[in-house]
Parts: C-alpha cells; sequence; structure tokens
C-alpha cells in the first residue's frame, strides 16, 4: 500500500530513542545510527524469496517439516508484510546486546534441547520439550502488528497457537490470576546477560484473562518456518495490541501466580514502563510522541492506533479499569 509521509506530524527520529537510552548513551547513539543505515537501505531490500542468511539454521530445526501453517484469515492487517530479511536484521533482543543489529550475535542462542517449566499455581508441575508442546497443540499463521514503544512497527506473519492453548495444558488454578513468562538465563550464550546492571532474566507477564484472549498468541515459526533465532526461537509470546517489551522472546518458564509480576523493563525503569503497556497513541511515552510509528522498511511513517489496532478484540479487557496506568 501507499504510505504518505506527511511532514507535518512527522517525528524526528532522535525524538524516539531505545528503552535503554537511560543506561547508556553511547549504545544508544550506536543503535540509532543502525536504524537509520538499516531504514535506509529498504528501498534496496532483497525480493522476499531470496535466502535469508540464517536459513541453514532454519532446516536444520527439528520442527522444519512442521511450516508452513496455514493461515489464519480472521487476522487481517491492511498493510504490507514486512520483507523477511529487514525484519529479521532489525531487532531488540538485549540478550545479544542494546542495540538493533544482533542477528548474527544471535545465532548463538541454542535452541535443542530446550525444556519449558510449568509451575506455580497449577493443579501439577511440570516439564516440556518444546518438541512435545509442538506435538500438543496446532498451528496456524497470523499476520500481525507489531509496535514497539521506540515508535517503529513491522507487520509478521507468526506461526504458532493460542496462548490458551498452554494454559489449558498448564490447568492453572482458580487462585492463578497471572502468568509470569521468562527467557532463559544462560549468559554463555547470550553475551548481553554479563551486563550485570540488567534484571535478568528477561520478564513479562500477562493477567489469565489477557493470555486466554483470543489475540495472545505463542510463536514458534515465522514466514513459513520455524522462528529464526532473533526472533526469540523456539517460543515467544506475540502480544499486538501491547507495545512490543510485552512479547518476551525465547521463553523457558512459565509460572502461574496470584502477584503481579514485575516485569523487566519495570524493574529497570518503573516511571516509562509500567506492566499494561497497551498501545495508545494519546498517551505520549515521558521522552517522546507515540502519535506516529515509523513503518520498518519504508521511510514513511502512520498514525498509531488504540490498542495498535485490536481494540475489537481486547479494550473489553479493561472495563473498569480506569484507575490503572493502562497505556505505558
Ligand atoms: N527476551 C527478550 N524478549 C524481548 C526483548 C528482549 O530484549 N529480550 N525485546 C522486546 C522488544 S522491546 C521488542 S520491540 C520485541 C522485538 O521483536 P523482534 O526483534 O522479533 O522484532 O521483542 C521483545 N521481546
Ligand atoms: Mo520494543
Amino acid at each position: 500500500m501507499l504510505i504518505k509521509v506527511r511532514k507535518g506530524w512527522e517525528l524526528q527520529e532522535s525524538a524516539a530513542t531505545p528503552e535503554s537510552a537511560f543506561l547508556n548513551r553511547r549504545q544508544l547513539m550506536t543503535g540509532l545510527a543502525a536504524g537509520s543505515i538499516l531504514a535506509g537501505m529498504g528501498s534496496f531490500a532483497r525480493p522476499a524469496l531470496a535466502e535469508v542468511p540464517w536459513a541453514d539454521a532454519q532446516r536444520d530445526d527439528p520442527s522444519f517439516p512442521l511450516y508452513p501453517a496455514a493461515r489464519n484469515l480472521r487476522y487481517r492487517v491492511e498493510r504490507d508484510i514486512t520483507d523477511e530479511e529487514t525484519n529479521g536484521k532489525y531487532n531488540n533482543f538485549y540478550e545479544y546486546g542494546s542495540h538493533k543489529e544482533i542477528w548474527r550475535s544471535a545465532q548463538k542462542l541454542k535452541i535443542r534441547p530446550w525444556e519449558i517449566r510449568i509451575e506455580g499455581m497449577v493443579e501439577n508441575e511440570f516439564t516440556i520439550g518444546i518438541d512435545d508442546l509442538l506435538a500438543k497443540v496446532s498451528l496456524e499463521e497470523r499476520v500481525y502488528r507489531h509496535r514497539c514503544v521506540e515508535a517503529w512497527s513491522m507487520v509478521a506473519p507468526w506461526t504458532g497457537f493460542p496462548l490458551r492453548a498452554l494454559v489449558e495444558l498448564a490447568k492453572p488454578l482458580s487462585s492463578a490470576k497471572y502468568i509470569e513468562m521468562a527467557t532463559f538465563n544462560k549468559p554463555e550464550m547470550a553475551p548481553g546477560q554479563r551486563q550485570f546492571w540488567y534484571p535478568w532474566p528477561y520478564l513479562e507477564g500477562l493477567t489469565i484473562a489477557e493470555a486466554a484472549n483470543d489475540l495472545a498468541f505463542m510463536v514458534t515459526g515465522a514466514y513459513g518456518k520455524p522462528l529464526a533465532k532473533q526472533h526469540g526461537a523456539p517460543l515467544r509470546l506475540a502480544a499486538p495490541w501491547k507495545y512490543g517489551f510485552k512479547s518476551v522472546k525465547s521463553i523457558d518458564r512459565f509460572t502461574f501466580t496470584d502477584k503481579r509480576p514485575k516485569t523487566f523493563w519495570e524493574e529497570v525503569q518503573g516511571r516509562e514502563y509500567g506492566f499494561w503497556a497497551n498501545v495508545n497513541p494519546e498517551v505520549p511515552h515521558p521522552r517522546w510522541s507515540q502519535a506516529t510509528e515509523r513503518v520498518l522498511g519504508t521511510n514513511g511513517r502512520i498514525p498509531t492506533v488504540i490498542y495498535n489496532g485490536y481494540g475489537e478484540f481486547v479494550a473489553q479487557l479493561y472495563d473498569g479499569m480506569e484507575g490503572e496506568r493502562l497505556f505505558m
């Protein structure tokens, strides 16, 4: 589709800064430089069918034969899907560096064996290997928007299964109110985790009601293949009505609890990043506007939409919660 660049509401790229800005100014500048170079390269992007540099690793993935899965047409996006290579070369994955060019470094991530722990307020705690989990669910493709709190966005064809299916396997007790989701914690395969000032492991959470919502999706693949490591293989969340940092990558633990999890970014900077983090163009980040977003792979900005355009699915989850900081 045609994306108009309207200079009037166009926000300076430099006004939106990575989550880590307050921590390391120098890393910030490096990240921004990398970002603008990649954005400039958009018009030279290779055709969609070209081999991506990480294709061999995906063919070696034991789940490779499960892909592609049929697309679920209930989830539609009136925008082009972001080119696979562009998307896979512009990531946030602090375990591999606090900048966008982590795709090479992320190849150090070892995704087999991969055990997932289900614990806390459940009928029976258990551990399950990713391939056993994949055998228990049915995979489908969903094209979803993704809106990063840094005011860039993309459209990804994720493959996976509803988070609700995992909740059903876990059999939570009625006292459980939240699911905490944690990324692996293995500094030997994630150099970023040696940065001791971050509160590893990366932690996120949803209420059980949010997790049971149709939109909440466990991602195991993308672009018709097993998920690339830099996108958070072998299992990550997609909660597309929330800012991207909620969509935790490379999960190895789900804890059902009655206490609201204190998430990674809340722990790092609670004044800027809260638990709910629902997308809302009218609630600015303390350091920049959220009114528009830069579309990855283009030079255009488009207006941001409340709940990232998914209000019909999720708005009712927040009825009666006006007192909460729902939008940051
Ligand atoms: N474990 C972990 N998960 C993470 C992050 C991270 O740094 N570590 N970054 C988050 C942020 S800020 C965004 S925008 C998305 C980026 O996903 P992508 O790189 O697949 O586009 O992952 C989210 N999940
Ligand atoms: Mo993000």
